[in-house]
């Protein structure tokens, strides 16, 4: 009877994590329980999914030069898969005004905060996704980077490792891009992924995890393959018409 109850516990232990894992991933179970966040305007549809442009606005009051670039480097990041997996691409625009992520700082509480703030507007969605969750869509998200972040000397927004001591700047910023795309935080079940809620000095995640990448086409879908597939068909037609307008 003891030994049973010590294989029931373990199985419980094994299974709770990818659980809790898997909710997480996707939008803001604190608040919409069961529902995605997205910035699309309609669900995917497997195989038709044209790609979308999410805009985001840098605020030049709030942010060096410096920083600036390593805003757009985080946005190049995510980007780089996107063009491949998802059917979404990030897009710097000139203001703030209908930019679907907007970047500012202000020198937030370090009890409170995790160095970031976020504020996003969202409106119920129509319909459901192809697995039948119901979704909200982002019409905007503020999100405000601590300026003044715990202990010293800040951040790190040099190239390499991230030093002891310090909290890495694009690190934070990959984060913070999948927060406005509508990801919600991972457990500790993917220690890998840039999701990382607690963001700790000496913690680096600039390189998406395979659960981040699952999730983000989980929210805007897998590209049209027809984009390719026409490309190819192009390419053909063209060599038809070269062989057929060869020398007679
Ligand atoms: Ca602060
Ligand atoms: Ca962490």
């Amino acid at each position: 009877m003891k030994s049973r109850r010590i294989v029931v516990a373990a199985l419980l232990a094994l299974a709770a994590p990818s659980a809790a894992f898997a909710q997480q991933q996707y939008g803001d179970p604190t608040n919409f329980p069961g529902t995605y966040l997205t910035q699309r305007t309609s669900p995917p549809v497997p195989g038709t999914n044209a790609t979308i442009d999410v805009t985001y606005f840098i605020d030049p009051g709030s942010f060096s030069g410096q920083d600036a670039n390593l805003i757009r480097a985080a946005a190049a990041i995510w980007s780089n898969y996107m063009l491949t997996q998802a059917a979404v691409v990030l897009v710097e625009v000139n203001s703030a005004a209908g930019a679907g992520i907007v970047f500012t700082s202000a020198d937030l509480d370090d009890a409170t905060f995790n160095l970031a703030q976020r504020i996003l507007t969202t409106v119920p969605g129509a319909g459901t996704y192809p697995d039948g969750t119901p979704w909200r869509q982002i019409t905007s998200a503020t999100i405000t980077i601590d300026s003044d972040p715990p202990g010293a000397p800040g951040y790190f927004t040099g190239n390499g490792s991230v030093p002891v001591g310090r909290y890495d700047f694009l690190s934070l910023i990959i984060r913070e891009f999948g927060v406005g795309l509508g990801l919600g935080f991972a457990t500790n079940a993917d220690p890998n992924s840039v999701m990382d809620g607690n963001l700790a000095p000496g913690d680096q995640h600039q390189a998406l995890s395979p659960t981040d990448i699952k999730a983000l086409v989980t929210l805007y879908g897998a590209p049209e393959p027809a984009t390719w597939a026409l490309f190819g068909i192009g390419l053909t037609v063209l060599a038809a018409r070269r062989r057929r307008s060869g020398p007679a």
